[in-house]
């Protein structure tokens, strides 16, 4: 299917920008790194704690920096513009992008905090819109019991609790689809390029927009 997937990708004329987010734990990363294997895609992954940034993003999610909710919301928003220029010329090379987490992980972890969604969607507003997301999702419970659960700072099941809460909302947007994290690895990777092909089939993918086009 994926070779499929590729040709009709190709007569888009520009590459294809999937993005993968989900709660803590539910497998985005393992899908993430064999869909880019599949779509020959470029991985991308959010934080992206290689850069100054990262680090800093990186350093406050292991408990070690403290920093109030909206420093923190706006440093991973300027960790995403700054791939921004890299994502948008690969796209437009024809070079297919697969992100593991981007700013709807924004948008459901700040809004979790209570700070008000507007004002998480602000800093995101004018990034390539990916063509489709997938939403990984599955009771708290059961992801609670997966490997190194609990080590950063966000990982605690009341929090996570809310935050599905907040991507169950955007869930609802064009082009965002939800997919059982309890499903094996073979099957969830299965709907994922499903839908891809499924989507393909219509011309709905050709214009590449900006965050915030939809409204929640
Ligand atoms: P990961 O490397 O995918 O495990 O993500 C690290 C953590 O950071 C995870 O708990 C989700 C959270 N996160 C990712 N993006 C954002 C964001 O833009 N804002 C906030 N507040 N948290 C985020």
């Amino acid at each position: 299917m994926e070779i499929i997937i590729q040709q009709t990708i190709k007569k888009m004329n520009r590459g294809l920008f999937i993005a993968l987010e989900g709660l803590d734990k539910s497998g985005k990363s393992t899908q993430a790194k064999l869909l880019s294997q599949k779509l020959n895609a470029q991985k991308v992954s959010f934080p992206d704690r290689t850069t100054q940034l990262g680090v800093i993003i990186s350093d406050y999610l292991r408990g070690n920096k403290n920093m109030s909710d909206e420093v923190i919301h706006l440093l991973f928003s300027a960790n995403r513009w700054e791939q921004h220029t890299s994502i948008f010329n690969q796209l437009q090379n024809g070079t297919n992008i697969v992100s593991d987490r981007y700013a709807f992980s924004g948008v459901a972890f700040s809004a979790a905090k209570g700070l008000p969604i507007e004002w998480c969607k602000a800093p995101d507003a004018g990034l390539i819109q990916p063509d489709i997301t997938f939403y990984l999702t599955a009771p708290i419970e059961e992801l609670c019991k997966r490997g190194d659960y609990g080590r950063e700072i966000y990982e605690n099941s009341s929090f996570q609790h809310r935050v599905g809460s907040f991507f169950d909302i955007l869930a609802l947007q064009e082009n965002f689809y939800k997919i059982d994290a309890l499903k094996s690895i073979d099957e969830i990777q299965a709907e994922i390029l499903n839908h891809i092909s499924e989507k393909l089939k219509n011309n709905s993918l050709l214009q590449q927009k900006k965050l915030w086009k939809q409204v929640l």
